[in-house]
């Protein structure tokens, strides 16, 4: 793994309907997340966070059916230029988010440095809907389909290129909200994804070995997309969209230590820490530990 770390943090909550996400890189922040990467002798820039840009009122601005089109487009063409930078200059980027839309960013920054860049979508939901199949309007639920150039040509071209993922690229990890629209996605671009009955059957080890000698034959670098809301909410109720049966917080760790050990990471985030629905500040406390173990911590 690239000794160099580059945090950045989007504090965005355009992408969705409840306040409070925007608080997400804070409270990722404060729960130790510069001090436990620095411990692991690792070198921490923290970057200034990407600015969000405000509507004009806290009204629900539609522009069609989607929800803060321009501004959530606009924020992801800066964070876009950022994680491209950070690449460039050979550091890490680690994205602190915000709802998950700015997943549209860190693609669009991380895939220009790769032909065949990998996506683990570790999530309660696929995140593959469009303009016609969202059942929300929430550009949150929407990234991985705008990263595969499907949906609202705002967003598909964010950066100037499209698309910027395949779909036999892309692994989906903990699954267990698809709304139709999204279930006729995966079945005709034949997207992996292991549900939650998957993990159930096969437990984690297996789906990470899996996961990671797949997409280390396929592609030429990994993004890793973390929503919080993979883990189950009794354990990490800080998010705005829960559901119930998800991953457990010993599971995600060992996701995160096999990550580790595979060192197939090229850049990765964590999003939809909502501090406001949260329990003192556990879920961005169990964000700060996947990270931690993500990074190369070791129990011995
Ligand atoms: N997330 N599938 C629902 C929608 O509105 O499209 C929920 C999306 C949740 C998105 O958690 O990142
Ligand atoms: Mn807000
Ligand atoms: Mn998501
Ligand atoms: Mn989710």
């Amino acid at each position: 793994m690239n000794q160099s770390i580059s945090i950045i943090g989007v504090p965005m909550d355009l992408g969705q309907n409840r306040r409070g996400v925007d608080m997400g890189p804070s409270a990722i922040r404060y729960a130790g997340i510069i001090e436990r990467l620095e411990n692991l002798k690792i070198h921490i820039a923290d970057l200034d966070d990407v600015p969000v840009s405000r509507p004009d009122t806290r009204k629900e601005v539609k522009d069609g059916h989607l929800l803060n089109l321009q501004q959530v487009a606009d924020s992801n063409w800066k964070l876009a230029e950022m994680v491209d930078q950070e690449i460039t200059k050979n550091r890490f980027p680690l994205v602190l988010g915000g709802d998950h839309s700015i997943a549209i960013g860190s693609l669009a920054g991380a895939a220009k440095h790769n032909d065949n860049l990998g996506v683990i979508w570790y999530d309660a939901h696929g995140d593959l809907n469009t303009v016609d199949t969202s059942p929300s309007g929430n550009i949150h639920g929407m990234p991985l389909a705008v990263s595969l150039g499907i949906g609202e040509e705002k967003l598909t071209s964010i950066f100037g290129y499209t698309p910027k993922v395949k779909p036999e690229n892309i692994v989906i990890i903990g699954a267990r909200s698809l709304d139709p629209g999204e279930k006729e996605l995966i079945r005709d671009k034949g997207i992996t994804v292991y549900s939650m009955h998957e993990i159930d059957r096969l437990g984690m080890s297996q789906v990470m070995n899996n996961t990671i000698s797949y997409l280390r034959e396929q592609t030429d670098g990994v993004h890793l997309s973390l929503d919080l809301d993979g883990l189950d909410p009794e354990e990490a109720p800080g998010v705005g969209t829960p559901v119930i049966g998800g991953l457990t917080y010993r599971e995600s760790h060992l996701a995160m230590e096999m990550l580790a050990e595979a060192d197939i990471l090229t850049s990765a985030e964590f999003v939809e820490v909502n501090p406001i629905l949260d329990d003192q500040n556990k879920t961005a406390t169990m964000a700060v530990g996947l990270m931690g173990s993500l990074f190369g911590e070791k129990l011995k």
